[in-house]
C-alpha cells in the first residue's frame, strides 16, 4: 500500500518539453486543470499529496517520477538521460530527507530515468533505454541489493521508458503492450494484452487497489475492469503531447 505522492506542478515553460512526435503544442491550462484532477484522485485513492511549486527552469519538471526511485527500504536520486533535464534532481535531497534515512544518488558516467524501473515487490525490472545506461542501472542495483533487494536490465527496443509498455498491477497481473508481448522475462506473470492502437494505456498505475488509467481508451477500461480492479479515468491529452503517461506525474511511496 501507499501513503504519500509527491508531485511537481507544471510550469508554463512545459510548451518547450520534450517530445518524439510533434502531436501539438500542450495547452498549459489545460494541462494544469488535468494536473489537478490527477492530485485528487490519488487522493480519492487515500493518499497524502505534497505538490512541489512548478520548477519554469525545467520545461519537463512535471514528470517527476523520472527524477527519483522511492523504495520501501532507500530512495535513489537518479541522474537523466536527457541532458535538458539533469537539473532537475536539485533539491530532491533535501525533501526526500523528510522522508528516508538512507538516499543514495546515481553519479556519472550512470544515467537512469526511473519511468525505466518498474518495482514487483522486491525486484525491480530496469529498461535500458536512450535515457537509463548499464552503468546507471549497476549502481542501482547494488544499492538495492544493500537493502535485500534485487534488479535485472532489459534493452528496450523502440519505446521511450520501460513503464511506457508496462504497468505492473500487483497479484501478479502485468499490463503489457508492443515489444513487451515478445520478451522472455515477463512470462510467468498474468499479462493483460494492450493492443497497439491503444498503447498509450499501457502505461496506468495501481494505487491501493484502484486502477488509474487514461480516458479514452475502452477497450484496456474494460480488460482492467474484468480483472477485478476499480478503476478511475483522467484526461491526459496535455502531458500525452510530451510522451508523458500517468505514471511519470507523481512519486507514489
Ligand atoms: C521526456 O521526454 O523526458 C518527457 N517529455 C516525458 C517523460 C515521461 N516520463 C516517463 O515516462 N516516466
Amino acid at each position: 500500500m501507499f501513503t504519500k505522492a509527491i508531485l511537481r506542478k507544471p510550469c508554463m515553460n512545459m510548451i518547450n518539453g520534450l517530445r518524439s512526435d510533434d502531436l501539438a503544442v500542450p495547452n498549459y491550462d489545460l494541462a494544469l486543470q488535468q494536473h489537478a484532477k490527477y492530485n485528487e484522485a490519488l487522493q480519492e485513492c487515500g493518499l497524502d499529496t505534497i505538490v512541489l511549486k512548478p520548477d519554469e527552469d525545467y520545461p519537463d519538471s512535471v514528470f517527476i517520477e523520472d527524477v527519483a526511485l522511492l523504495t520501501p527500504e532507500c530512495a535513489i536520486i537518479t541522474r537523466p538521460g536527457a541532458e535538458s533535464r539533469r537539473g532537475e534532481t536539485r533539491n530532491m535531497n533535501h525533501l526526500l530527507g523528510k522522508y528516508y534515512d538512507k538516499i543514495y544518488t546515481i553519479e556519472e558516467p550512470g544515467t537512469i530515468e526511473a519511468g525505466d524501473i518498474m518495482m514487483v515487490e522486491k525486484h525491480f525490472y530496469i529498461g535500458l533505454s536512450e535515457r537509463s545506461n548499464l552503468q546507471g542501472a549497476g549502481q542501482l542495483i547494488s544499492f538495492l541489493n544493500s537493502h535485500g533487494m534485487t534488479g535485472s536490465t532489459i534493452k528496450l527496443e523502440k519505446v521511450l521508458h520501460l513503464k511506457t509498455g508496462l504497468s505492473y498491477l500487483e497479484n501478479n497481473k502485468l499490463l503489457a503492450a508492443g515489444e513487451f508481448l515478445r520478451k522472455d522475462h515477463f512470462r510467468n506473470f498474468d499479462i493483460i494484452k494492450i493492443n497497439d492502437n491503444e498503447s498509450y494505456a499501457a502505461n496506468c498505475i495501481w494505487v491501493n487497489g484502484t486502477v488509474i488509467i487514461p480516458r479514452g481508451y475502452p477497450a484496456v477500461r474494460e480488460k482492467i475492469k474484468s480483472a477485478g480492479y476499480e478503476t478511475i479515468m483522467l484526461d491526459m491529452s496535455e502531458f500525452r503531447k510530451l510522451d508523458g503517461g500517468l505514471s511519470c506525474l507523481s512519486l507514489r511511496f
